[in-house]
């Protein structure tokens, strides 16, 4: 068997050699940290290359993901099917699954997409939080895994950081070991140029578990490891490390972090290494080494397998990990709201329905960034998650958005739950990065982003989204749905547990008249945008709103049909997934805007651009395009124009043109 060392050595290689083929990327971080990485990989990580999906795996998450050399090395290693040496050799060109960053669709073995530093170490609290609790509910037989990360100084310098870090020592998330590499370089130089805190103590004061080694021996590593292993707080392992080392005369600086080494610089690095093969050629001693290492696991994979056959609880298990959840709850529910319609706030209208998700799949996990009450986001039985009882479902994630939205990201990835988790709209803003990053994983986590427009009053422009909806819309992947009743709430939950991908929930704070009084054969709000109301004449109008505001298109229809004008009124949840209606639906609900015969009005209190796309230059747009105001609901409703008092005139106007 070849010395640690020389194991590590191979990953020093494929990503110098990696790096320079493309002349592109980041050698320096895989070749500091390619002791630690191989200490964890060869004897501390539980993992089955020929198993990449084996549910009960731990979950390795590379948060420094500019150095995706490392995880590319490991993985090509330890035996996955891919990469392949020719993947590597074409890192980071268009069609490699070896990306620039690691991409989780792209690779079995990449855990989440990483990159976005600190987001990744986030992610992982999200998974160390979905063992613990499928761990509470199906027991050690089915569910015993560990959560490891590897962060650089940038991911520990971020703000999401504290936050993370915070969660996981609250939640005392024992599981999840973090290796630090302390390199002390980020790409400007020196750390000293922006950093003196001790970060060491940061996470003593957060609860965590801390031990320092030498990260550029193997064996002290895997002590360290050890140690980490043993506590029961969660674990930063302070990996004390040298960029670039390997390369004589860059190592130790932040030359090494984002560049290719140059060829005689790794001709230097290939001796002092001692090193003789060509570039992407892995001996015979150290491929086998490395392969033996990655089947270590293979028999607990095996042992796992056969307690699973055995459990009375199979089903239940594979259940949660498989498909989406059904949605049986949705018609029998939909049939009490239409046999009892009320007047409600869409975030109550979403609190009932999620008392009946919630007794109906038992995978939800909800939760709320300090806004339980105003999100509605708790059901009755949720008993709190907790260091206490991890079995609970639901998460008092404290005023931390962005690390909600990370973790709950975590959580779709691991599997086995569904996420949700809530805080006010206009704060989309603090955790976009992590939605926008659910978006590109198609992690199926549900926002539930209330206070939703002017409508929530007296808090003010501080508080009331203007470019929120819009500028959600904007991120691909990502579905938007803003419901305009209780009805249309339940099919937007319903739509949501089923997309994919992950989805936003904008929900008002304001009660609103129940619009869908009749049921309906199909879940209309799935279809984005349908026709609530037709024009008992020839259309000249049509209207065009989303939640709180179809309620004022409603009376604006009746108005306009009260003097001899044919108005459709078009409901829109979701935009988005109107344009992945079929053309002969679309053309059918908004005929094309060229079609001049037709006017037609979005009324969304919010930012009006965008809205050309379904009413043309030549319709009209009502909405809000400053911010707005502090005041009671209906008082800035008026003041902003925003009544069917303000539009109809406008439209007699238009339409008299
Ligand atoms: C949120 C975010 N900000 C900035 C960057 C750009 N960036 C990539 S690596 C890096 C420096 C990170 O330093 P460190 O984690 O110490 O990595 P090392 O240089 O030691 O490899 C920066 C600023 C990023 N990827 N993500
Ligand atoms: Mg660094």
């Amino acid at each position: 068997m070849p010395t640690q060392r020389r194991l590590a050595n191979a990953i020093r290689a494929l990503a110098m050699d990696a790096v320079e083929a493309a002349n592109s990327g980041h050698p320096g971080m895989p070749m500091g940290m390619a002791d630690a990485a191989t200490a964890l990989f060869t004897r501390h990580l539980k993992h089955d290359p020929a198993h990449p999906n084996w549910p009960d795996r731990d979950r390795f998450v590379l948060s420094a993901g500019h150095g995706s050399m490392l995880i590319y090395a490991l993985l090509h290693l330890t035996g996955y099917a891919r990469p392949t040496i020719d993947d590597i050799r074409n890192f980071r060109q268009l069609g490699s699954p070896c990306a620039g960053h690691p991409e989780n669709f792209l690779l079995d073995g990449v855990e989440c997409t990483t990159g976005p530093l600190g987001q990744g170490l986030a992610m992982a609290v999200g998974m160390a939080i979905a063992e613990r609790h499928l761990n509470a509910t199906f027991g050690d037989d089915l569910v015993d895994h560990r959560t490891w990360v590897i962060a650089g100084d940038g991911c520990l310098m971020e703000g999401i950081h504290h936050e993370a870090a915070g969660l996981a020592g609250n939640l005392k998330l024992g599981r999840l070991i973090v290796l630090w590499d302390d390199n002390r370089i980020t790409i400007d130089g020196s750390t000293d140029l922006s950093r003196n805190e001790d970060v060491a103590a940061r996470h003593a004061a957060m609860g965590w578990h801390v031990v320092e080694c030498d990260g550029m021996d193997a064996g002290k590593v895997s002590k360290a490891i050890d140690e980490a292993v043993a506590d029961p707080r969660p674990s930063l392992i302070r990996c004390k490390t040298i960029i670039g080392y390997g390369a004589p005369t860059k190592q130790g600086t932040s030359a090494t972090h984002g560049a290719a080494l140059g060829a005689d610089e790794i001709l230097l690095a290939r001796k002092e290494l001692g090193w003789s093969d060509e570039a992407f050629v892995i001996p015979d001693d150290v491929a086998t080494g490395w392969r033996e290492a990655g089947q270590r696991s293979a028999k607990a994979r095996a042992d796992w397998h056969r307690r699973l056959d055995a459990s009375d609880r199979k089903s239940e298990y594979l259940a949660r990990f498989d498909g989406k959840p059904d949605d049986a709850w949705l018609a029998p529910y939909i049939a009490k709201l239409l046999a009892d319609p009320l007047k409600m706030a869409t975030r109550k209208s979403s609190e009932l329905a999620l008392e009946a998700i919630n007794a109906a799949i038992p995978s939800t996990i909800g939760g709320s960034a300090d806004l339980t009450g105003s999100n509605n986001t708790k059901t009755k039985s949720q008993l709190p998650l907790d260091a206490a009882n991890y079995g609970g479902r639901y998460i008092y994630y404290g005023i931390r958005e962005f690390g909600m939205a990370a973790a709950m990201n975590g959580m779709a990835l691991h599997g086995g739950v569904v996420p949700y988790g809530g805080t006010f709209l206009v704060f989309s803003d603090y955790c976009r990065n992590a939605i926008r990053l659910a978006a590109l994983q198609e992690a199926p986590a549900i926002f539930v982003m209330t206070h939703d427009s002017i409508g929530l009053g007296e808090d003010g422009p501080t508080h009331q989204p203007i470019e929120h909806l819009q500028s959600l819309r904007l991120i691909p992947q990502l579905a938007v749905y803003r419901p305009c009743d209780a009805v249309e709430t339940a099919e937007c939950w319903a739509a949501a547990l089923a997309d994919k991908g992950p989805s936003v929930l904008a929900l008002s704070r304001q009660n609103l008249a129940p619009m869908r009084t009749e049921a309906a054969s199909e879940n209309l709000s799935a279809r984005g945008a349908y026709r609530l109301k037709a024009a008992s004449g020839q259309r000249q109008v049509i209207l065009i709103a989303t939640g709180s505001e179809v309620e004022i298109a409603a009376e604006i229809a009746e108005r306009l049909e009260g003097q001899g004008v044919g108005v459709d009124l078009v409901s829109m949840p979701s935009p988005g997934r109107f344009d992945e209606q079929d053309a002969a639906y679309r053309e059918d609900i908004l005929p094309d805007v060229s079609n001049k015969q037709i006017l037609r009005v979005s009324i969304e209190a919010g930012s009006t651009i965008g809205w050309e796309r379904y009413t043309g230059l030549h319709g009209l747009r009502f909405g809000i395009d400053g911010f707005g105001a502090s005041g009671k609901a209906e008082t800035l409703y008026k003041h902003f124009g925003l009544t069917a008092d303000a539009i109809l005139p406008q439209i007699m106007e238009k339409l008299g043109q």
